[in-house]
């Protein structure tokens, strides 16, 4: 019996086995907004059997995205374009989820493709970063960004809201907050890059305060019966390792207690010279002992492409859902061919009968 493939209930939103598309961007919209191949690939991932597809980090404010290309979600116009993949991703038996983002201090970049590096706030298409604090990234993203004032900090919890609100609109039923990755709430998190001394930077209560409070003002919007979840990074690699996944159960307890329903654990990577242990299945036990100390249900990314791999994490009760990313880049079928795979004879990912009737002795 396939773990992979059991359904995964939360809140009123039943998935159809443990296989989830994690948010990739494509650096391929237009002022934020979205066009034709962000719908063919959210539709073909779908349809090859993934429970659940998460859209893109979405920007929720202009100088919230990484780079020009970048998807957004800060006016109606742009979260109605989300319509036809919600619609897509739901004829194929999947569930639309969506990542709101704001990339801080490493916003205004180039695509990967083109540099990865910083644009200059000076140059048409770049544009002035802010963070908790006046400090760079570091490495290709050198420029400083501006240490936000307490109106930003206010101004950028509502872009959350106001996103949250139109993603709820356009059919979202899961919602994942980016405070993930060196963005911008990561990067409240981390001393890293947050030496404030004000109420948002200095202690571990303080570091958290923004991301909690955006937590609750979206807690408030996001209706009750649908997951409302985040992508944080619980570890840095730095050195500093078990103080900050000590930090980061603690914070991940509060953001229980403060309506959260999943944890996506990832990688802080606030710094740019993270020695990440990488290797099949890496995230496994570190994201085991955030499920088990916060008591949380759990996904995890990172090396999941090998479906054994994937299979033992879900059935060895480390993850409760597993992240596939770039496999699903190279097959959009993943699950399909997971099953087949695995062995499995009669899968609960339930193709559509048109497909099924075929395939099932193929
Ligand atoms: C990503 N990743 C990512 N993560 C995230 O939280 N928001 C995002 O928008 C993106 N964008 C993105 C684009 C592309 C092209 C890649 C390859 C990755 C990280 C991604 O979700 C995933 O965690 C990693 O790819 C690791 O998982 P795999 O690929 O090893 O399964
Ligand atoms: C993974 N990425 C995450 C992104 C976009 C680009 C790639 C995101 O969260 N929006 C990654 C992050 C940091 C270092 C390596 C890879």
């Amino acid at each position: 019996m396939s773990a992979l493939f059991q359904p995964f209930k939360l809140k009123d939103v039943t998935l159809r086995n443990r296989i989830a598309v994690p948010p990739m961007c494509m650096y391929s919209a237009n002022d934020g907004l979205i066009n034709d191949w962000h719908q063919v690939h959210l539709a073909s991932l779908a349809r090859g059997g993934a429970g659940l597809v998460v859209v893109e980090a979405t920007a929720v404010s202009p100088e919230g995205r990484i780079s020009p290309g970048c998807a957004g979600i800060w006016n109606d116009q742009l979260a109605q374009a989300f319509i036809p993949a919600v619609k897509a991703i739901k004829a194929a038996g999947s569930v639309p989820g969506i990542q709101i983002a704001h990339a801080g201090r490493k916003a205004s970049a180039n695509r990967p493709w083109e540099g990865d590096d910083h644009i200059p706030y000076d140059d048409p298409n770049g544009w002035q970063t802010i963070a908790p604090s006046a400090i760079a990234f570091g490495a290709n993203l050198p420029k400083q960004p501006k240490a936000m004032t307490l109106d930003d900090i206010a101004r950028v919890r509502q872009d959350f809201v106001d996103a949250a609100i139109r993603a709820r609109d356009v059919g979202f039923e899961w919602l994942e907050l980016h405070f993930a990755h060196g963005y911008l709430a990561q990067s409240f998190f981390s001393e890293h890059s947050n030496q404030r001394d004000d109420r948002y930077g200095g202690s571990f209560d303080n570091r958290s305060r923004f991301l909690l409070e955006t937590l609750a003002a979206v807690r408030e919007v996001w209706p009750e019966h649908l997951p409302l979840t985040a992508r944080f990074g619980v570890i840095e690699f730095d050195g500093r390792d078990e103080e900050t996944l000590a930090e980061s159960i603690e914070l991940t307890r509060r953001m229980k207690n403060g309506g959260l329903d999943l944890l996506s654990v990832s990688i802080g990577f606030t710094i740019p010279g993270g020695r990440v242990p990488w290797a099949p299945g890496f995230m496994g036990p570190i994201a085991q002992r955030v499920r088990d100390e916060a008591g949380i249900p759990v996904s995890s990314a990172w090396g999941f492409g090998d479906p054994k791999v994937a299979e033992h994490a879900v059935a060895s009760g480390q993850l409760d859902q597993a992240l596939i990313g770039k496999a699903h880049l190279a097959n959009p079928h993943w699950s399909y061919q997971a099953a087949r795979d695995l062995g499995i004879e009669k899968p609960s990912w339930t193709l559509p009968a048109p497909y099924a009737h075929w395939l099932e002795r193929y």
